[in-house]
């Protein structure tokens, strides 16, 4: 499976082509509408004001509401895009950002907002694995969701899946969510922007997927997740918690009941375990402040640089969803490249449950 993205931020529409889809996968647009919905701006005081209709037009690889096996295009078009926005820092590279090493890279770029590095390049992400998570589920019972495990300072006291899908956050403890729209409420008047950890967890995935030494299922999955923009981090189970854990705690042990715990996430030696897979992402505040910062012009003079316009004063509360898309489309792509592989060894016993 192969996903490409197109499109700037500003620009008239975004698109991917989804290829190597499977035929026979049933599709229609408004699929789409749930997951865009969940990522998109403008739900709440707390993310960009943008307003966009995100409504997505299946160009190719679809017919009579299947997947055909060609190459899936899908378009959607940018309806409340406003490149004006940005002419005060057209000539500047906002610090934090992008704008300098595209610079850097390219000798030009598109000044209107965050353009290819903009936050709105995900949406594609998250209308490809609507296909993924849907293949996912109805081939082989896997699920993936994610919550806000960590919104700057602030962390869950109670991880409950039923208050997620309730509150703007995507935060696992209802009794907490007045708290954090009054530590958003603060951090936009301020100014200032914050980071935050998303954590996604995919059930059902059976042992056997990924790849031993290059292409690890690990490698893969924190390739996926840091292509995601403001992504500094990617832990697999207990990830950097592992380097104060002795041997004894952090090995999974097992009895023919399951496995009495998940350190590990869900993999071993780069092939999944049978196990839930966990993963936490880290997003690093947004860099578009109206806050002025020293920084310098294209044509190397010192400027103030103020960033106005509709932006995130914390991207990874829209990040959920993003993050999910990631994990389904690896995972989607293992499913395939495990049956061309071993399709013909079937399931190997014993099998593990993957809890006791
Ligand atoms: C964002 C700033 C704006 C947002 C964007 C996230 O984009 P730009 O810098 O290109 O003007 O509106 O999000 C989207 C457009 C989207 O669809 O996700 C930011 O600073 O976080």
């Amino acid at each position: 499976l192969r996903v490409t993205t197109f499109g700037e931020s500003h620009g008239p529409a975004i698109g991917c082509v989804v290829d190597g889809c499977p035929p026979g996968i049933e599709i229609a647009p408004a699929d789409f509408a749930p997951d865009l919905a969940r990522r998109a701006t403008g739900k709440s005081r707390h993310v960009s004001a943008r307003h966009e209709d995100d409504a997505v037009e299946i160009l190719s690889g679809v017919h009579e509401g299947r997947t055909t096996g060609t190459p899936v295009a899908l378009l959607v078009r940018n309806t409340d895009a406003r490149g004006k926005d940005y002419d005060a820092i057209a000539g500047q590279f906002r610090p934090g950002h992008a704008d300098y090493t595209y610079w850097q890279k390219y000798g030009t770029r598109d000044p209107r907002g965050g353009g290819r590095s903009s936050a709105r390049e995900t949406t594609m992400r998250v209308a490809a694995a609507v296909i993924a998570k849907k293949w996912l589920a109805q081939r082989h019972g896997v699920h993936v969701r994610g919550y806000l495990a960590q919104l700057g300072e602030v962390l869950p006291r109670a991880c409950d899946w039923a208050a997620v899908e309730a509150n703007p956050f995507f935060w696992p403890d209802a009794a907490q969510v007045p708290e954090l729209e009054s530590y958003m409420d603060a951090l936009r008047k301020s100014g200032d922007s914050v980071g935050a950890r998303v954590t996604v967890v995919a059930t059902g995935v059976p042992p056997g997927w990924g790849e031993p030494v290059y292409g690890k299922l690990d490698a893969e999955i924190a390739a996926a997740m840091m292509s995601i923009n403001a992504v500094k981090g990617v832990e697999i189970g207990d990830g950097f918690a592992s380097v104060m854990q002795r041997g004894s705690v952090h090995r999974d042990q097992a009895t023919p009941d399951g496995f009495l715990s998940n350190h590990a996430g869900g993999i071993l030696g780069g092939i999944s375990s049978g196990q839930q897979l966990l993963v936490s992402v880290a997003f690093k505040p947004t860099s578009s402040l109206r806050l002025p910062a020293r920084g310098v012009d294209i044509e190397g003079k010192a400027v103030e640089v103020v960033t106005t316009g509709r932006h995130d004063p914390c991207v990874g509360i829209r990040a959920t969803p993003i993050c999910e898309a990631m994990l389904a489309l690896v995972l989607m792509d293992q499913a395939l490249r495990h049956r061309a592989q071993c399709g013909d060894v079937g399931e190997v016993s014993p099998r593990i449950p993957p809890q006791a």
